[in-house]
């Protein structure tokens, strides 16, 4: 069976597109990179270990969709697809400049990119098409949806929420970035979530809630799916918005300024990664 050809450690993968994702927002002087930095060590694991995909066919019928619903986190989503040879690196240096394949958010048509995203709501419903697609045609391969907390704001969001269980599609999995942080706000001051567990359980979800920066916890988590036949599988992963930048953790403004040379300077050195 064809796969990921590349697996890397997942850290050093993590690390790598955090680099990146830096670098990118910088040269384009482009928003997101908090929410960037709060999924990095969740797309570690999934295309370092998890995801069964192939960069050199990018299409083959058998393999995980992954949907990143957040779309606007887009930067370190190419940046993972980068490091895993779905396109040259290069690209990365023409992420948001006149003529790039590369825009600011993700793109359907990109290697490795299965829809375009970036209206919030979108991903998990669009998710729940596919899985049920699979389920009818008997196929075997899985979908992973990556939200934000913002799109548990969307009715779109719990229409999904309600559609999977009933369907049964245990192929689904929907991996919440709980980083308790949106645009102009926290969740708590925009609309508060809690009991965020318990509304999805009691939609028909099997839940598990996890620390998303702690890489045994993802691999666990992740690799139990799906944790209960007929069911779909969500797992809560608790982040920190801007994570591994010190400056830049928890702080409502790094959701849309991107760093200046000196804090891209001070980023990359906090990570240890080269400018
Ligand atoms: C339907 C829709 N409404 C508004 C926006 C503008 N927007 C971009 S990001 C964002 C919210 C950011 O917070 P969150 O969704 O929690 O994302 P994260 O914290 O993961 O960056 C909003 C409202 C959008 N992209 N789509
Ligand atoms: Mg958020």
């Amino acid at each position: 069976m064809p796969e990921n050809t590349s697996r890397i450690n997942c850290k050093v993968l993590a690390n790598r597109i955090r680099g990146h994702a830096l670098r990118m927002t910088h040269g384009a002087k482009s928003s997101h990179i908090g929410g960037c930095l709060s999924i990095a060590d969740l797309l570690g694991v999934l295309y370092g270990k998890v995801l069964k995909v192939n960069p050199t066919r990018p299409d083959w019928p058998d393999r995980d969709r992954f949907v990143l619903s957040k779309g606007h986190a887009a930067a370190v989503f190419y940046a993972t697809l980068a490091e895993q040879n779905f396109f040259p690196l290069e690209w990365l240096n023409t992420y948001c400049q006149d003529g790039s394949p590369l825009g600011g958010h993700a793109t359907r048509g990109i290697p490795g990119v299965e829809v375009s995203t970036g209206s919030l709501g979108h991903g998990l419903p669009i998710s729940c098409g596919m899985a049920l697609a699979g389920k009818r045609d008997r196929q075997s391969y899985r979908v992973f949806a990556l939200l934000s907390d913002g799109e548990c704001d969307e009715g779109s969001t719990w229409e999904a929420v309600l559609f999977a269980p009933h369907h049964k599609l245990d192929n689904l999995v929907a991996i919440v970035d709980y980083n308790k942080i949106q645009s102009f706000g926290t969740v708590e001051e925009v609309l508060g979530l809690e009991p965020l567990a318990k509304k999805w359980q009691a939609f028909g979800w099997t839940v598990t809630e996890i620390n998303g920066h702690d890489f045994e916890q993802i691999e666990k988590a992740l690799f139990s799916v799906p944790f209960e036949v007929r069911k779909p599988s969500c797992i809560i992963a608790h982040t920190v918005k801007g994570k591994g930048v010190s400056f830049m953790e928890n702080q409502l403004p790094w959701h849309y300024r991107h760093p200046n040379d000196e804090e891209l300077h001070q980023a990359l050195a906090e990570l240890g990664v080269s400018e």
